[in-house]
């Protein structure tokens, strides 16, 4: 008998990454510019001034990426297009090599016996859109849906499993509100706009994907377990802010077709006077999906906090809005994120019991831990933290199927160390370790330890 977590036939074991942070090539076969080259490039933003210019070079080295899932044994990969290859200024004309690169990349996987799952928009905008306005505006919506349907014409017929958005939440609160993210504004309205016209990108892209008739379509969220600090009102009061934030403002319009009715407590007169809300838009959003991706890695510990600024164009950004705090008693990973893997089956179960049969079926889409791994003289990696993380969620995952979630795969974040936004490389969250200096791929000890998992599961 092993310690491995036994999972039930048919159970998706996979991988994934994202265009900015492993492709490189930022200047190759047509690309155009995306509001992260921008926010790269821009001096004290990333830590260590990095970029994504060459990242883990994978849009070179994909054959060999590919071969290293392959030894892996995972079912299915999911990557992330990059929208400015495809569309080098967010609109007008098609750039053919950028489709060829991903073409290139479905057959090499298929060819391996790996499904390809995409996801469209991983925060890659083309910066000729955020020229025009960006996520703020209603246009970018539209845009996407073209870009959607151009991606689903050449891919469509290879490619099963197609993600509409990751992390929607990043895109409008980091990158509109906080100003942590590409394009790193701090508005207020903004923000609100931004995530308002992501879920229409959404709901016009679901559109879209059905049109080219794909297998399966959803989008990924990055749902988060908010534990209120003490047992006070106000803290209390602090989670529903939070879980509106983080949660409502994407759970609700999606699988319920509404609006959070927490939102006016949290956003006040900047929701109820907006006027970026359309007739329709809830019909457009609440389109049925084939699977809800979920994206976890922590519980977020939420304590009461004055507004640190008066201005109340910051009344959207999340860090102006409560206070975030450590979990007495746990490890936390190299991000400062506590390891709480209990708390990942309390989001699952909480989740069906919130939508019950409108919470279509699950995929982890993505789950793993950054660690302070130190490679040896040989450059090998005994990343026992991660592995405890690993074995740790995948049992949690197990309970919340056990419970009744109707979870069908799980992808491990991430194959690669790779760029990590605004951490820069600093932050290696891969089971396979880059080393930067010479593009040279080591799988660590977790990699072995998922191989041995995912083989542990055959009959
Ligand atoms: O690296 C990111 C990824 O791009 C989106 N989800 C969280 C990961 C770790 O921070």
């Amino acid at each position: 008998m092993s310690d491995f977590p036994r999972f039930p036939p048919g159970f998706v074991f996979g991988a994934a990454t994202a265009s900015y942070q492993i492709e490189g090539a930022a200047y190759e076969d047509g690309r155009g510019p995306s509001i992260w080259d921008t926010y790269s490039h821009t001096p004290g933003l990333v830590a260590n001034g990095d970029t994504g210019d060459v990242a883990c070079d994978h849009y070179h080295r994909y054959p060999e990426d590919v071969a290293l899932l392959k030894d892996l044994g995972v079912g299915s990969y999911r990557f992330s297009i990059a929208w400015p290859r495809i569309v080098p200024d967010g609109t007008g004309p098609v750039n053919p090599k950028g489709l060829d690169f991903y073409s290139r990349l479905v057959d090499e996987l298929l060819a391996a016996g790996i499904e390809p799952a995409a996801t469209l928009y991983h925060w890659d905008l083309p910066q000729g859109l955020e020229d025009r306005g960006g996520w703020r505006v209603r246009e970018t919506a539209e845009r996407f849906a073209e870009y959607t349907a151009v991606v689903a014409a050449r891919l469509g017929d290879r490619v099963p499993r197609w993600i509409t958005l990751n992390e929607p939440w990043c895109s409008a609160f980091l990158g509109y509100s906080v100003g942590r993210h590409a394009p790193g504004a701090r508005e207020g309205r903004g923000a609100l706009a931004a995530a308002h016209h992501l879920l229409v990108g959404h709901g016009l892209a679901v559109q879209a994907l059905r049109d080219a008739g794909v297998r399966e379509v959803g989008i990924t969220l990055n749902l988060d377990h908010h534990l209120p600090a003490t047992g006070s009102a106000a803290d209390r009061d602090a989670v529903v802010r939070a879980d509106t934030l983080h949660n409502l403002v994407w759970t609700e319009p999606i699988l319920a077709g509404r609006y959070p009715d927490t939102e006016e407590d949290t956003w006040g007169e900047l929701i109820t006077g907006q006027d970026f809300r359309r007739d329709g838009d809830l019909e457009l959003i609440h389109r049925p999906l084939d699977f809800l991706g979920v994206n976890y890695y922590r519980p977020i510990v939420v304590a009461d906090a004055p507004y640190r600024e008066s201005d109340p164009a910051r009344r959207v950004a999340t860090d102006n809005r409560y206070a975030e705090t450590a979990m007495p008693g746990v490890r936390h990973t190299a991000m400062g994120w506590p390891v709480a893997p209990e708390t990942f089956t309390g989001l699952l179960v909480d989740l069906k019991e919130q939508y019950g049969d409108a919470l279509p079926p699950v995929h982890i889409t993505e789950n793993g831990s950054a660690e302070d791994d130190e490679a040896g003289p040989d450059g090998t990696v005994h990343d026992t933290d991660r592995v405890s993380y690993l074995r740790d969620h995948l049992t949690a995952l197990r309970a919340a199927i056990d419970a009744g979630v109707d979870v069908r795969g799980y992808y491990v974040w991430s194959l690669l160390d790779n760029f990590e936004w605004a951490f820069g490389y600093d932050k290696r969250f891969g089971i396979v370790r880059v080393d930067y200096a010479t593009q040279r791929r080591i799988p660590k000890d977790s990699y072995h330890w998922y191989r041995r998992m995912i083989a542990a599961q055959r009959p």
